[in-house]
C-alpha cells in the first residue's frame, strides 16, 4: 500500500474519519439555513432564521431535531410540532439536495489538497455525519467523488445524532480499525465530543459558527485547513504536533502515533 509503514507498525495512520457540515464544507449559514428558510416560505410560514439565530439553533444537531426544538421553544404542542417539523424537514432536504447537486455548496479551502494528500499516501477516508443520506451522497459526489470515501455513515445509519458517539463508532467498525488508527476531523463541540466519546483523537477545524465554543482538552485546534498562500493558525496544540500552517498528512500521522501511545 502506498505510504504504508509496514503492516506491523501499530501506530500508523490508517484512515481519517471526516465530518461534513462545517468541516468538509461550510454548509450551514449559506446552505442549510437558506434551505430551511425556503421551506418556511413555501409552507406559508413567517418564520425566518437569520445568521445569528441559526448559530444558536446549531446547538441542536440534526435538522429535524433543530426544527422541533425551535417550535417547542415557541410553545407549539408536541403533536403539532412533530408533524410540522417532519414535513418541513422533508422539503428542506429536497431543497438542500438540489443546492448540493447544482454545486452551490463549496469545499472549505484546503480540504481538496488534504484529501488528495491522504489518498496518495493510501490513507482511507471515512465520513461520520449527522446529516441526511439523501443529500450527503450527492454533495460528496459532486465535490470530491463519492468513490473516494470507503465508509459513509449518515443519520440513516446512526440516528442518534452527535454528540452521541454512534456515527464514529460505526465508521470504525466498518473500517475494521482501532480508534487510534483513525483520527477524526470535526468543526464543532458536538462533533468533537462525539469523536472523543468513541475514542478517536480529533482535530478541530473551527469556522465562524464554532470558533467561540469550548474545546478544552481538544487534541489540535486550527482556524482552517490552511493552504500555501493562506496558512491556518494554530489555536491549541497540546501534543506538540506542530502543523506546518495546514492540516497535513504528517500532522495526522503524529496524532495517530500520539493516540496509540496514549492508549
Ligand atoms: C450537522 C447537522 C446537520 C445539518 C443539517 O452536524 O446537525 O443536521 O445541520 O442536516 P455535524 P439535516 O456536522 O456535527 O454532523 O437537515 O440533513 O439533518
Ligand atoms: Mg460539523
Amino acid at each position: 500500500m502506498p505510504g504504508s509503514q509496514g503492516s506491523e507498525a501499530p501506530n500508523r495512520l490508517e484512515a481519517v474519519v471526516l465530518d461534513v457540515d462545517g468541516t468538509l464544507v461550510d454548509s450551514e449559514r449559506d446552505g442549510h439555513r437558506v434551505a430551511f428558510n425556503r421551506a418556511f416560505e413555501e409552507a406559508g410560514l413567517d418564520d425566518r432564521w437569520d445568521v445569528d439565530l441559526y448559530g444558536r439553533l446549531l446547538e441542536v444537531t440534526g435538522g429535524e431535531r433543530r426544527l422541533n426544538a425551535y417550535f417547542e421553544d415557541r410553545g407549539m404542542p408536541e403533536d403539532e410540532r412533530r408533524e410540522l417539523a417532519g414535513t418541513l424537514h422533508a422539503r428542506k432536504t429536497e431543497i438542500f439536495t438540489d443546492m448540493a447537486s447544482r454545486g452551490e455548496i463549496e469545499p472549505r479551502p484546503g480540504v481538496i489538497e488534504l484529501l488528495e494528500e491522504l489518498e496518495r499516501a493510501g490513507v482511507r477516508l471515512a465520513v461520520a455525519t449527522t446529516g441526511s443520506r439523501q443529500w450527503v451522497g450527492p454533495l460528496l459526489d459532486r465535490l470530491f467523488g463519492l468513490e473516494r470515501f470507503e465508509v459513509v455513515v449518515t443519520s440513516a445509519e446512526a440516528p442518534e445524532r452527535k454528540p452521541d458517539p454512534s456515527a464514529h463508532t460505526m465508521a470504525l467498525e466498518r473500517l475494521g480499525l482501532a480508534a487510534s488508527a483513525a483520527p477524526a476531523v470535526e468543526d464543532s463541540v458536538n462533533g468533537w465530543r462525539a469523536a472523543k466519546a468513541a475514542g478517536l483523537a480529533c482535530v478541530v477545524v473551527v469556522n465562524d459558527y464554532t470558533r467561540e465554543q469550548d474545546f478544552d482538552g481538544a487534541d489540535l485546534i486550527l482556524d482552517g485547513f490552511g493552504q500555501a498562500d493562506a496558512p491556518a493558525s494554530v489555536l491549541a496544540d497540546p501534543h506538540k504536533l506542530d502543523p506546518p500552517g495546514r492540516l497535513d498528512l504528517e500532522t495526522l500521522r503524529r496524532l495517530a502515533a500520539w493516540s496509540h501511545s496514549a492508549g
